[in-house]
């Protein structure tokens, strides 16, 4: 069992990230043997500025034998920007897809919410697509394009405005059911070692893709510079093994 943090910036952001990283951890907890993952030391929480707003994030850093890596971020603003950010990094011998969520918004609005399980070699695994065959229906009213670099996420992700608390509650229950069908297909994974190159390759691919988000690097960049948002997005947002 790892506790979570006494004190945490989700109870200062907007509802709906405070739930989802309530539910995060809570699903973790529930399926996964976590133990603590260490970030590199001076990143766990870190404080900028950026255009006279205070940029304050908080890390959270576990693994759990099937996960190299679970990062759940939370970042803020001033009173102007949340973030919710997650990515499930397996350990390379588990041809496992990758878990991503992002929530971002401001001033009582989520402008961008996205879930995706995206595969690192060919298709998802049938058993990940009957599951999530089985999930409820959900239709959301605002549904947003992929950015040119989205090209890694499966025909699964959902990419939405939501509308209005019911759709943000909505959201949050897709984004958990997803967690939860791929902590369950992660436990019951053998792991596969002759395929890790592969696996590596396409956990590589994933990075590269999601370090060319320029509106993540952007809000980087303004607040501690061009070098530290370069570092940040490689080491701690998406980075690989060290022997990778
Ligand atoms: C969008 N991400 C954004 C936006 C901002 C950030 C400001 C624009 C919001 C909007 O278009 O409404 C900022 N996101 C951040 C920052 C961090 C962050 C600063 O996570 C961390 C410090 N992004 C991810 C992951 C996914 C992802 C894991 O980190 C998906 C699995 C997706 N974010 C994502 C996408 C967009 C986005 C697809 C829209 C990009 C676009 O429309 O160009």
């Amino acid at each position: 069992m790892v506790s979570p943090p006494a004190a945490s910036i989700r109870h200062l952001q907007h509802p709906m990230i405070h739930a989802l990283a309530d539910g995060i951890e809570a699903t973790w907890q529930t399926y996964l043997g976590l133990s603590p993952y260490p970030l590199p030391e001076d990143l766990g929480y870190v404080e900028g500025r950026l255009e006279g707003e205070r940029l304050t994030i908080e890390n959270h850093g576990y693994q759990a034998p099937q996960f190299r890596k679970l990062h759940l971020e939370l970042a803020r603003v001033g009173d102007s920007l949340d973030i919710l950010h997650c990515v499930m990094f397996p350990r390379p011998e588990y041809a496992l897809p990758m878990f991503g969520c992002d929530l971002v918004g401001g001033r009582g609005q989520i402008s961008a919410a996205i879930v995706d399980l995206s595969p690192v070699t060919e298709d998802l695994p049938t058993a990940y697509t009957h599951a999530i065959a089985g999930l409820p229906q959900r239709s959301f009213s605002q549904e947003r394009d992929l950015p040119a670099w989205g090209t890694i996420f499966s025909p699964h992700c959902r990419f939405i405005r939501p509308t209005s608390g019911e759709e943000e509650a909505a959201f949050v229950q897709l984004i958990l059911d997803y967690l939860t069908l791929h902590c369950q297909q992660a436990v019951a994974t053998e792991p596969t070692p002759a395929a890790t190159a592969a696996i590596l390759a396409g956990q590589q691919r994933y990075c590269t893709q999601q370090r060319q988000n320029d509106k993540t690097r952007r809000v980087l960049e303004k607040a501690f510079g061009v070098d530290w948002a370069e570092r940040y997005m490689t080491t701690v947002l998406f980075d690989l093994p060290q022997f990778a």
